[in-house]
């Protein structure tokens, strides 16, 4: 997919001018796009432009910023239909679920336009008369983005959002997988009048990133990615004492007790496993069943699995998403070869659909039975394929305990869910799992953005970052405690005299 790009261990200072070339991976055939690689005084020049529109961006009222996202979201609006085609085409998802993800975009920005006449800080109490204390939030400077290609619409907004509504400015390292829906986010805000340099991209691959987050000029870096490439800029980010939000892997899981409304249990356990192909972080990669059940709900998972594609015309549902490349489609077929060599029973698919040879890269949504311990339900697929673990237990109660000790046994903690239909053993499902987010009832995909959502994992998904919902503030802000003093003296703190 790209040529002429770097390896990504090659020395800083060679990045040599080269270009992304973007394919659909629905029909490869098809090129989407073709975007120059940044280079290193491309890139400088961008830092520098980042820093001279944060000193005047920083002054605007946050109220006056928020009309900039308001004007942009006219522009997003209007443009839905035709941002979602692109994205569509360049990253194969669904166009129901890129219709979608570019909402996410509007509704997100509606969120943080909002947040422009909050962005609320403290008073309190002085130990002293004639005297106030507030704290305030202030911004912190030049960001860095640096997201994946599952998500490269919304996801660049729920950095992009809470870091402009805050007074920063950024630079966004898109996937090269997928560089076109996050070109044309920050044109857009650029089209809605942003003041130059404060919303910027720049494209590459990993080289390109990791230059932008060591840079002296970067302040913060916000990563979507693996955990590997977390680590890395982690890494880099501490050095230079920078704020740095990770939102990294997943291995979620769907707890189905005895009493659940199996109708549910299928519609949702379908979505949240092949949805976006199995590619999304918060993908149902296990499901965790009572054996009284489970014959049953895998026959009718298998069923519905089946559906998705026809063998003899070699056609996929229209909602059925294309793997993004082949290294990923060989990823993908090689868990599964060797969960089966470990003794798992393939259910149904475990077969590559279509290599790239016929239109583009697809994998048979897969089942497979598996018992816990096994690598397949231990470490991140990102692709269309769902562990089952059945239990035999006497009873819910026991059930439920065995079954959250492996939800929970995974280094991973973004999203877990449990059907049941009773409320005493859900609700301690929804205390006991380990993760950031939990749903009762639900899938574990398709989180909702806003107020009380805040997007974000536990253990090796992240560092404590949160995006999507209020708590983003937290990574585009740092607090300023202000003491004003009105009694005309001088009034000393610390200070003790008997
Ligand atoms: C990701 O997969 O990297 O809640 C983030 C969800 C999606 C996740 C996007 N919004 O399923």
């Amino acid at each position: 997919m790209i040529i002429n790009t770097l390896n990504k261990n090659q020395e800083m200072g060679l990045i040599k001018e080269g270009k992304i070339i973007n394919k659909n991976p629905a029909k490869i055939s098809e090129i989407v796009s073709e975007h120059k690689i940044d280079t290193i005084a491309e890139l400088d020049a961008k830092l520098k432009k980042s820093q001279e529109a944060f000193l005047e961006w920083r002054k605007l009222p946050a109220p006056t910023r928020a009309q900039y996202l308001t004007k942009a979201n006219v522009i997003f609006t209007k443009r839905k239909e035709e941002l979602a085609q692109t994205l569509h085409r360049e990253n194969g998802k669904p166009l129901e679920e890129a219709r979608g993800e570019i909402q996410e975009i509007i509704d997100v920005f509606e969120f943080f336009a909002g947040e422009g006449r909050r962005l609320y800080g403290m008073t309190g109490q002085s130990e002293m008369p004639n005297k106030t204390i507030m704290t305030i939030k202030q911004p912190i400077g030049p960001g860095v983005f640096i997201t994946a290609w599952n998500f490269p619409a919304a996801v660049p907004a729920w950095k992009a959002a809470p870091a402009l509504i805050c007074g920063n400015t950024f630079i966004l390292k898109p996937s090269e997988l997928a560089p076109l829906s996050g070109k044309l986010f920050v044109d857009i805000l650029n089209e809605a009048g942003l003041p130059e340099g404060v919303a910027q991209y720049a494209f590459g691959a990993g080289d390109v990133g990791e230059y932008l987050a060591k840079h002296e000029i970067t302040k913060i870096v916000s990563v979507t990615g693996s955990v590997e490439v977390g680590r890395h800029v982690a890494e880099i980010a501490a050095r230079g004492f920078k704020k740095c939000a990770l939102e990294l892997g997943g291995k979620n899981s769907t707890i189905v007790l005895r009493d659940a409304d199996l109708d549910l249990v299928e519609d949702g356990v379908l979505w949240g496993a092949y949805g976006t192909g199995g590619q999304r972080c918060t993908s149902t990669s296990r499901l965790i069943i009572e054996k009284s059940i489970s014959n049953e709900v895998i026959s009718r998972l298998e069923k519905r699995s089946k559906a998705l594609y026809d063998t003899a015309s070699n056609k996929c549902a229209d909602n059925y998403a294309p793997i993004i490349n082949k290294k990923q489609l060989e990823k993908i077929h090689g868990m599964v070869e060797e969960a089966i060599k470990e003794g798992a029973e393939l259910v149904c698919g475990g077969k590559i659909l279509d290599d790239g040879s016929k239109s583009g890269y697809y994998y048979a949504p897969t089942i497979l039975k598996a018992k816990h311990g096994m690598k397949i339900t231990l470490n991140e697929v990102f692709g269309p394929v769902l562990s089952v673990i059945e239990l035999d237990e006497k009873d819910k109660e026991s059930f439920l305990a065995k079954a959250m000790i492996i939800a929970n046994e995974v280094d991973y903690g973004l999203s877990n869910s449990i059907f049941t239909k009773d409320i005493n053993l859900g609700m301690q499902a929804v205390h006991e799992f380990e993760s950031g987010l939990v749903y009762l009832n639900a899938p574990t995909i398709g989180a909702e953005c806003g107020g009380a959502s805040q997007f974000g994992g536990w253990k090796n998904t992240g560092n404590g970052s949160r995006e999507s919902g209020v708590a983003a503030l937290e990574t585009y802000t740092q607090y300023k405690t202000i003491a004003i003093d009105y009694s005309g003296k001088l009034q000393r703190a610390q200070i003790d005299i008997e």
